[in-house]
């Protein structure tokens, strides 16, 4: 075992009761994952040579119970990592750890740099789901951006050939890993690797690298705003529980005791349900819309502005950006649109997935350059056009296309017409005529208006212009059709 790792808690390991002088680098993660141990990984490097957090016998019990925090350094820049009890520790419950990390956050006057999301490199289980879960809706969804997944317990081949390990991921970590804006690294398994060989150094400075890189900082305010909307939840959760009680107060003196446990078990079960679907919800956080910027950043489409500068398409090895000049919905409706899902293999081999809207029928670009709504394209038969990740778009084939119904979507455009969401070439139009050129004129009005006067509009009723195109196209079809 990684025994020679292991130290006893040195002056160098420091409770959290002062405040923390520099930005942040957070270790979290589930118990046992090791946390403490990639920490001690990269104090090893740095030049403090210390090897401070004390790292459990085995990955089946929990060892740190509190926070602590070390100094560490990237090139001069001083950062300080802060190790934190494991999530769904065994002996304490939950509530309490995330008390604690987020007394430590508070304490982080100078923010978060970093987040390293410490997962174990085996299939992607239901209860790290929920740990993953967990930490989201603790530091909520706008820390994904400072969030990087760093694998554990690598075995030789997974470390060495990082190509295929990203193979094997199965659909959820590689959705994870697309909503940390594709930030990833891996710990240095020292049974395997020891500190001093080549490649255990390399995994180190291939996250300190990504540490260094990463723009922004995660800050307590960015906390508050979840906290508050926690809060909130629990808030309502707490007067459910006290209506029900009362309730059953009311009917045990009425009709008695088993009338009025039944009728609380099956309040309760609806109340239950309603939790569940907002955790479901949760999880299609991890759900990919992603668009990238011309700053490098990689955002999810609901987060686009008007003025975003947004990769638009790919031509002769040069990546194009357009901005966004309209965003004509974003939003909850009132009902369940439904979707349909592009499932296709991206020429790197990995399985990926994009979801359109059907109700308002979305267009992507096909092998010839020609549009074809989503919901047409054959699977095993069309090709769309795919980013390689090496600015170069090349056709693929649809493996599959299945419907989805989902009550929120975004529909915006770009000057150029088009967008690559999720890597794929799509048009920005929907409901019209199929041709691109057709419409990237009859939204030349649109087009030329926000020049002059950019549009504020940015809420779930459809922008009066995009109404008025749609209601005189749907019209004119019907006609035809009488
Ligand atoms: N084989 C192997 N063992 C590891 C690896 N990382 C950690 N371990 C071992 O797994 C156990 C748990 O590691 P810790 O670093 O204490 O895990 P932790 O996430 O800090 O755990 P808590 O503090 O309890 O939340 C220890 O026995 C480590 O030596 C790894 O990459 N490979
Ligand atoms: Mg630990």
């Amino acid at each position: 075992m990684l025994k020679w790792l292991w130290k006893s808690p040195s002056d160098k390991e420091r409770p959290l009761t002062t405040e923390i002088n520099s930005p942040v680098i957070l270790l979290v993660g589930k118990t046992g994952a090791g946390k403490s141990t990639l920490g001690n990984h990269l104090l090893r490097i740095s030049e403090d040579k210390t090897f401070v957090f004390e790292v459990s016998e085995n990955k089946f019990e929990s060892c740190t119970n509190q926070s602590s925090y070390a100094v560490y350094k990237i090139g001069n820049k001083e950062y300080n990592i802060i190790d934190t009890p494991g999530v769904f520790d065994t002996d304490r419950p939950n509530e309490e750890i995330m008390t604690e990390i987020a007394r430590t956050v508070q304490k982080c006057a100078h923010g978060i740099k970093a987040i390293l999301f410490v997962l174990e490199a085996k299939r992607l289980t239901d209860e790290q789901i929920n740990v993953i879960n967990g930490i989201i809706t603790f530091f909520g969804e706008k820390a994904f951006l400072y969030m990087i997944t760093v694998f554990s317990f690598c075995d030789k081949k997974e470390t060495t050939n990082t190509k295929n390990f990203e193979m094997s991921w199965n659909d959820k970590v590689r959705m994870l890993v697309n909503r940390m804006g594709n930030r990833w690294a891996i710990s240095p398994n020292s049974d395997i690797f020891p500190p001093g060989q080549q490649i255990h150094k390399e995994c180190l400075k291939n996250l300190e690298n990504i540490i260094y890189n990463l723009n922004g900082i995660y800050t307590n305010e960015l906390l508050e705003e979840t906290r508050k909307k926690q809060e909130e939840l629990a808030r309502i959760a707490r007067e459910k529980q006290e209506k029900r009680q009362r309730e059953y107060d009311e009917i045990k003196r009425k009709e008695g005791k088993a009338i009025a446990e039944a009728e609380y078990s099956k309040k309760k079960a609806e109340d239950d349900e309603i939790v569940r679907i907002e955790n479901e919800k949760q999880l299609k956080i991890l759900e990919n819309k992603l668009v990238k910027l011309e700053t490098g950043r990689i955002i999810r489409m609901s987060e686009l502005q008007v003025g975003d500068r947004v990769l638009s398409n790919i031509r002769n090895g040069i990546e194009e950006f357009s901005d966004v000049y309209l965003i004509a919905h974003i939003g909850k409706l009132d009902y369940e649109e439904k979707f349909t899902k592009i499932s296709f293999t991206k020429p790197n081999g990995y399985k990926d997935q994009l979801r359109l809207t059907t109700t308002h029928s979305h267009y992507v670009f096909i092998e010839n350059l020609s549009i074809m709504f989503a919901k047409d394209l054959h699977p095993g038969k069309t090709k769309i056009l795919v980013s390689d990740g090496n600015n170069k778009l090349v056709p693929v084939i649809v493996d599959d296309i299945t419907n989805e119904w989902h009550d929120e979507y975004i529909s915006f455009y770009t000057r150029a017409g088009s967008v690559i969401a999720e890597g794929v070439l799509s048009s920005c139009y929907d409901d019209c005529p199929p041709s691109q050129s057709l419409m990237y004129l009859v939204f030349l009005p649109v087009r030329w208006w926000t020049f002059f006067k950019p549009s504020t509009h940015r809420e779930s009723r459809l922008h009066p212009y995009v109404q008025f195109l749609e209601t005189a196209y749907f019209s004119f079809i019907n006609l035809f059709v009488q």
